[in-house]
């Protein structure tokens, strides 16, 4: 650790006031321990040298509120490979980095997390690659968090716990700190059972879930695979601790989207890009992490399609898609970028004309302002994943139109759907009739997608990420730790009332 490091990673004080009021003792019940595999900061360059900065969007910013009414601590990896950095304070957050070598992440990360548990839970759109050496990477890096989060959660706490990366935490962080309330939640599909039983490691990783009091989904169907696999014999007998399993399905900061779009300088940017891209073209936008499940090259496949069939003439539409490269290091990645790569220079080179291209094709983080922007002069955004946990560019573009003007089309296979059903469904799987879709939005009259949009806002409004975060933080709390919680399944199950338990 070098100097400017040390300086950089802000006051280790921050921490230490933070185990010293656990220490004090006495329980406290309005503290909360975030783990997820990243801290919510990255270290950026600036003309003063290198700093923290809080990461946009996301867990974050659902945690605002929460934040101004507890003490937060948050458990996970800084982003720097083999460094060990000490734990500072940002922003009104305890930063505690959990530190991973350049093995660990390839092995954990890479490896367990993105190569196995991602595909497989995505519906095996990729073969999962069994390797044991990554399942111990795994077990031994979970260990790793839940110790940390052991040491950092102030005596009778809560510990919300995030995502594929750590579903041995539950469990781990359970056997150290029996006093905690400890929730998970998973942001991507829970898959079916004969998917799920395609993992060596079933059991462990059940095992690890049932330590949580809460285990959160995004979706109904989400729910019923897991309560599937619990009532079954992977769940373990009847005297195993039960988790309450229900859903709450991820939003965005609606009010956030929504003032941005209203900004003069937004609308003016906004309008600067419709002269640029041809005031009287139809511009249809994608949005997405640059990864094989989000059905970018479905999309550029039926884009391709209508314009050969001549469904949509190259003067009258453009197509903008802004995908943020991610996880590099793996293959699959790799390969899918080339493929949106390949298809966007098809397009161009058939139907673009000089000065003129009918695929704008970006990889890279386009800002907030700019997103918004985006988003405000797309007539149409295609959100066409294979399978998507939820899928948040879907309610982005929502809450951006306040114009209540523009058409969603979206993926049955995304979480969204199961809330957004006014939006024009499509099946990405079905070559023929996503284009078809793609050219009834393109066509839509205003009045009808403005209705649509409409009722879209109202569900969006609503059901905000504070509510996510409110309603999972509540139910946390009417759980609570130790052995008087620890109820039969049965009375578990009769109380969340499941359909699926009929
Ligand atoms: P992701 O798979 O990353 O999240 P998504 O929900 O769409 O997918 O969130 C992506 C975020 O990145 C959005 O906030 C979007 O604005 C931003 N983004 C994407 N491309 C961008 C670009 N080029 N420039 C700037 N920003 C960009 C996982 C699950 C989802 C689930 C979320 C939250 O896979 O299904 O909705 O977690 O639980």
């Amino acid at each position: 650790m070098n100097s400017s490091e040390s300086a950089l990673a802000g006051s280790p004080g921050a921490l230490r006031t933070n185990l010293d009021h656990r220490a004090g003792g006495g329980p406290r019940d309005d503290s909360l321990v975030v783990v997820a595999n990243r801290l919510p900061v990255r270290r950026v360059r600036r003309k003063s040298g290198t700093v923290w900065e809080t990461s946009p969007g996301g867990l974050v910013s659902a945690l605002v509120p929460t934040l101004e009414r507890r003490r937060v601590t948050w458990v996970g990896w800084a982003g720097l490979k083999s460094r060990r950095t000490p734990p500072f304070r940002h922003d009104g957050i305890d930063n505690v980095p959990v530190p991973l070598s350049g093995d660990d992440v390839e092995a954990y990360y890479e490896g367990f997390s993105n190569r196995v548990l991602w595909p497989l839970f995505h519906g095996a759109l990729r073969a999962p690659e069994l390797r044991r050496s990554w399942w111990e990477a795994y077990r031994s890096i979970n260990v790793r968090f839940a110790e940390a989060a052991a040491a950092a959660a102030p005596r009778g706490g809560a510990a919300w716990i995030h995502d594929y990366h750590l579903m041995l935490v539950p469990a781990l962080l359970r056997e150290r700190r029996p006093d905690l309330r400890i929730g998970f939640f998973l942001h991507i599909p829970f898959p079916p059972e004969e998917l799920f039983a395609r993992l060596p490691w079933r059991r462990e990783l059940l095992a690890g879930l049932l330590g949580a009091d809460v285990v959160g989904l995004q979706t109904r169907r989400d729910e019923q695979n897991l309560r599937a696999l619990l009532e079954g014999t992977e769940g373990g007998g009847a005297d195993r601790r039960a988790p309450r399993v229900e859903t709450f399905p991820i939003s965005v900061d609606f009010e956030r989207w929504e003032r941005a779009a209203r900004s003069e300088k937004v609308r003016r940017r906004s309008a600067a890009l419709r002269r640029r891209l041809g005031t009287s073209k139809t511009i249809l936008l994608g949005v997405d992490r640059l990864d094989y499940t989000k059905g970018i090259d479905a999309r550029l496949r039926a884009f391709q399609r209508l314009l050969r069939e001549g469904a949509i003439a190259a003067e009258e539409a453009v197509l903008v898609q802004a995908a943020v490269p991610s996880r590099e290091g793996v293959t699959e990645y790799v390969e899918q970028r080339r493929v949106v790569e390949r298809l966007a220079g098809e397009l161009n080179g058939e139907f673009g004309e000089i000065g003129r291209a009918v695929v704008h094709s970006m990889h890279r983080n386009f800002g907030f302002d700019e997103l918004v922007a985006l988003y405000l002069a797309a007539d149409v955004l295609l959100v066409t994943p294979l399978r998507d946990g939820m899928n948040l560019v879907a309610k982005e573009y929502v809450a951006s139109r306040v114009d209540e003007r523009g058409v969603l089309v979206l993926s049955e296979f995304a979480g969204a759907a199961a809330e957004l059903t006014d939006a024009m469904l499509v099946n990405p799987f079905d070559p023929e009739g996503l284009a078809a879709r793609i050219a009834d939005a393109v066509r839509a009259p205003d009045a009808a997608s403005s209705a649509r949009m409409r009722a879209l806002r109202r569900v969006v409004r609503e059901r905000d990420v504070f509510r996510w975060a409110d309603t999972f933080l509540g139910r946390l709390a009417a759980a609570g730790g130790d052995g008087a919680r620890r109820r039969s399944r049965r009375a578990a199950s009769a109380e969340t009332g499941d359909a699926a338990e009929g």
